[in-house]
């Protein structure tokens, strides 16, 4: 059964894991967000893809939700004692990803080629694309002004009140290479249990990606980023405050109209009619074996949906 799913970092990584247990990994493709990237020290980072790749690899920090395992910090250090921008960390074996993807960009490569590489030197079987090609910065337009994502997010730890979020480049960003393809050729289509707003409307803000989820054959199916009515992490919640959506499943939801066939909803959630095909299930993704369970489930309500 061929799968791919849209997703962003960590919430979305933990998914595609399960997903890479759950079946043959070959048979998972991951197309990412890339709104989070930007360049920090002159270095190109791609917070979204390195968190799949880590997790795929078995290399991320998963207490930190970012980052390597076993990191060390003496670039950072220098960094400081330079009085070089130390808001934003970059560990020493991290930094080897943005160094190596900074330079073959620059040389010319597309990134798509770059993390297929990167992948394939780190055993991972499934395929991991980014979203475009092309540069796409998620701007959000807050009391303080406008704020590139990682200021909004690391810099000032999500705090500025949201009125508006808009994709830069978004209009002029054509999918990368394969990702078309890969959703037109999946069984079955999920959309990670990512922040909708900043993770996953990034992805369908490529000209071609939305109108290649209405065309698929397969069902496409959301996982609910809420388990009890809440976000496990981020500002999830406080973002559909400040932009006057309705919290709940039921709003995120109607934000996926049009998108979606079906929502995998958390048993937690106080039940809703969502107007669409729903499942129940505990979609908290503390253990591994949590990650496969509901990707399990996420595939057996796929299943069940047809077209
Ligand atoms: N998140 C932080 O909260 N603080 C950091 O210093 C930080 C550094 C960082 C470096 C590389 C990387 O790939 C991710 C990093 N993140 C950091 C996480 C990142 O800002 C967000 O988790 C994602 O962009 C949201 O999905």
């Amino acid at each position: 059964m061929k799968v791919t799913v849209l997703t962003g970092g960590v919430g979305g990584a933990k998914l595609v894991l399960g997903l890479a247990h759950a079946l043959p990994p070959a048979d998972v493709t991951a197309i990412v967000n890339t709104g989070d990237d930007f360049t920090h020290l002159g270095l190109r980072v791609s917070p979204d893809i390195d968190t799949l790749l880590y997790t795929l690899s078995g290399k991320a920090n998963t207490a930190q939700g970012w980052g390597r395992e076993g990191e060390s910090w003496s670039f950072m250090d220098a960094v400081r004692s330079l009085a070089g921008e130390d808001w934003f960390a970059l560990g020493d074996g991290d930094l080897a990803l943005h160094v190596l993807r900074t330079a073959r960009l620059a040389a010319g490569e597309p990134l798509s080629t770059i993390v297929g590489d990167f992948a394939r030197r780190w055993g991972i079987a499934s395929t991991v694309l980014p979203m475009t090609d092309d540069a796409v910065a998620t701007i959000l337009d807050t009391d303080e002004g406008e704020l590139a994502f990682q200021r909004y997010f690391v810099a000032r730890r999500c705090e500025p009140r949201v009125k508006a979020i808009r994709f830069e480049g978004a209009d002029r960003a054509h999918p990368a290479p394969g990702a078309l393809s890969a959703i037109a050729g999946a069984d079955a289509i999920l959309i990670a249990p990512s922040n909708p707003f900043l993770s996953v409307d990034p992805l369908l803000a490529v000209p071609g990606l939305r109108q290649a989820l209405a065309d698929a054959q397969a069902p496409v199916v959301a996982i609910s980023p809420l388990v009890g009515g809440r976000a496990v992490k981020g500002p999830t919640g406080k973002l559909m405050v400040e932009l006057g959506v309705d919290q709940g499943v039921a709003a995120i939801t109607a934000h996926y109209q049009g998108v979606i066939d079906g929502m995998l909803v958390d048993e937690r959630d106080a039940p809703a009619d969502l107007g669409i095909a729903s499942a129940r299930t505990d979609t908290l993704m503390l253990a591994l074996d949590d990650r496969i369970r509901v990707a399990r489930s996420a595939l057996a309500f796929a299943r069940s949906l047809r077209r």
